[in-house]
């Protein structure tokens, strides 16, 4: 690995040798620094201030026992398929909630209700068992979260979940058409026309991949394959509309006026194979004239795709020629960029360069202007294109002017100055728009602040997600955690406070204030059709083969001590949990069905099995529960 340098002239001159980087030197340098391990732990913090950061003598990061986190951070989980919930800044797990794939605890992908949410197969088993999340984004009201949703994709099958932030579960769960490796996710801030909706109502879904369209037409020809912009109703969570565009979409960004969606394009090249996407030296920042788009929608200037009735407008470069009607606008920028962010200040999006060592700054004025046909280049949207380092990818905000970009590979969070970086590009050389660096362990991904893009940014913390944690904890055999640090950014130097080992992979997570969600921890017997509200309603219900088993549970007992099902019904169990106090959870497992799940207080779920195999079951609570938990069964019978 290179030397650390100090000033940013030095840093400079090292990223200078080798602006971009070909396809070669990028998998030389990934495993040149993936190989390094020697280097001493942490000198950054060793060497850093900790005590000018203000927090008391341990950062505020090691909460007393009792002691309650100040922020939530929602986290994805990657390919274990569900979202994280963290307290923060002490970075302990809390919660996390199954969307995509089945969870053993919950029950999630074993319950009727969790079943129709993921979405069945004719046959009742679940359509999909496996899920990639990688970025969570939340509802937004006048520039900041509001607690309502919080939004998360899955890479894999296409699909977006929303999860509910008053009970903190997945409700819907929206399969994209027309589109694979869906990516990107972005809710609006707020309606583009109407002022009166100051608050989230689209969720923005970029794809990564380009496809025959529709998929089984013009297979083998790479070069007719296309890629979609979705936008899903945040309240239905239906499909609105999608854009058909050239090149592709990555990750996704939002203006705080509500009138532009953005998505950063590596693949402009439209190549299919690896080396024909790196073939150019610059790619694009797609933006999106949300407006025009639903005007089009409306005047029905749209087609559709093969059996999807969603409306597809055309965003190619082709049909959008003329900046007063255009629904698109391609903003060039170098070479494979990854992640784009809007700024606090409402004014910028930023584009990381990853294979150039650059980070490009659009001012949204600007692209505005260049819409209403008075800025002549859209080229000139961009306000600054600056060096920060090698290999950057997401970026995040202090609200103090400052920007905070991973750089890759050189294993490092950048801070610098917009404003100042602005002043360099315009020919300020004296501007000097680095502000700190810091080493991370190692190689960081997404990257994100307190309440970093909102209008409320604090910069107070700053969590990086390191891909790769080498000797940072014990070895637990060939698979390493990945390494979530904290840093603390209250001040002029970055401060490294925590590493937290994670299970593979998280991607992009928020971090907001606590008193912006307000988790209800009962549920309400009114909130499920199902609920069997008096113990003295349970009981086995048959008609013909069909039989409908309603218990309840109430601490230490369930309401049947037996209950009694022929060989081949077709069983229903519903299960109430009559207890009302916060936190007292029961489950219910059976043995040899495959069988378990919980109910939290006041809540009902239920399952539907064939009673295939005759005997005696041991039906028993999974959820310690009480003094007398253990005893806390009931007895299946099913007669032969
Ligand atoms: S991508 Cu993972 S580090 Cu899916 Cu947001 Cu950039
Ligand atoms: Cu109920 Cu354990
Ligand atoms: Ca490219």
């Amino acid at each position: 690995m290179r030397q650390k340098t100090d000033t940013p002239s030095e840093q400079l001159s090292v990223i200078g040798r080798r602006k971009f980087i070909n396809t070669a030197a990028l998998a030389g340098l990934t495993v040149g620094v993936a190989a390094c391990t020697d280097k001493p732990a942490g000198p950054a913090a060793a060497a850093s201030p900790a005590s000018a950061a203000g927090h008391g003598s341990s950062n505020g990061v090691h909460l007393k026992p009792g002691e309650l986190d100040t922020y939530y951070g929602l986290w994805s989980g990657g390919h274990t398929g569900d979202m994280r919930v963290l307290g923060m800044p002490s970075g302990r797990e809390i919660h996390r909630i199954p969307c995509f794939v089945p969870d053993a605890l919950v029950g999630w992908g074993v319950t009727n209700e969790s079943k129709a949410v993921m979405g069945t197969k004719p046959d009742g088993s679940l359509r999909y068992t496996v899920a990639d999340t990688h970025h969570t984004h939340a509802s937004y009201k006048d520039g900041n979260y509001d607690g309502r949703y919080a939004w998360i994709n899955d890479k894999i099958n296409s699909r977006l979940a929303r999860i509910r932030l008053d009970y903190f579960i997945c409700d819907k769960i929206t399969q994209l058409p027309n589109v694979q490796g869906f990516h990107g996710i972005f809710p609006d801030k707020r309606d583009p026309v109407d002022p009166a909706i100051n608050y989230t109502t689209r969720v923005f879904c970029g794809a990564e991949f380009a496809v025959p369209l529709p998929n089984n037409a013009g297979i083998e020809d790479g070069s007719k394959y296309r890629s979609l912009f979705t936008c899903v109703d945040a309240e239905t969570m239906e499909v609105r509309w999608q854009v058909l565009i050239d090149g592709n979409c990555d990750l996704t960004a939002t203006s705080f006026d509500g009138k532009l969606a953005a998505t950063n394009q590596y693949n402009v090249e439209m190549g299919v194979k690896y080396e024909d996407m790196m073939s150019a030296e610059r790619d694009a920042c797609l933006f999106f004239n949300i407006a025009r788009i639903e005007e089009a929608v409306k005047a029905g200037k749209f087609k559709t795709i093969g059996s999807s009735k969603v409306p597809v407008v055309d965003g190619t470069h082709e049909g959008n020629k003329d900046p007063k009607t255009a629904l698109t606008a391609y903003v060039s920028v170098p070479k494979n960029p990854h992640g784009v962010n809007a700024s606090p200040d409402q004014k910028y999006f930023i584009c990381a360069g990853k294979l150039s060592p650059t980070a490009t700054v659009i001012e949204l004025a600007k692209v505005l202007d260049w819409f209403d046909g008075k800025l002549e280049k859209l080229d000139n949207a961009i306000v600054a294109e600056v060096e920060i380092g090698l290999g950057p990818l997401h970026t995040a905000f202090d609200g103090r002017g400052n920007a905070y970009t991973t750089l890759f590979l050189d294993s490092q969070v950048v801070k610098w100055n917009v404003e100042a970086a602005i002043k360099f590009h315009a020919g300020d050389k004296t501007a000097k728009y680095v502000v700190d660096r810091l080493d991370v362990h190692y190689q960081p991904g997404h990257i994100n602040a307190s309440q970093s893009e909102t209008i409320a940014a604090d910069g107070k913390y700053l969590a990086v997600g390191c891909k790769f944690s080498k000797d940072r904890f014990l070895p637990v055999g060939p698979l390493h955690p990945e390494n979530e640090q904290l840093i603390d950014i209250s001040g002029d130097k970055m401060v490294l406070l925590a590493d937290h080992p994670v299970r593979g992979e998280p991607h992009d997570f928020i971090i907001f204030k606590r008193d912006l969600v307000k988790p209800k921890q009962v549920y309400s017997l009114d909130d499920f059709p199902l609920a069997v509200k008096d113990a003295k309603d349970s009981g086995v219900f048959r008609n013909g083969k069909k039989v409908t088993v309603k218990i309840t549970s109430q601490a230490p007992a369930f309401s049947l001590r037996e209950f009694k099902l022929r060989k081949g019904d077709e069983v229903t169990l519903i299960l109430t949990n009559l207890d009302k106090i916060e936190d007292l959870t029961h489950g219910f497992a059976i043995p040899n069905y495959n069988v378990n799940f919980i109910v939290n207080p006041l809540e009902t779920k239920s399952v539907t099995f064939i009673a295939d195999q005759p005997g005696v079951f041991w039906c028993y609570c999974t959820h310690f529960c009480h003094a007398l938990h253990l005893e806390m069964r009931t007895r299946m019978i099913v007669e032969a």
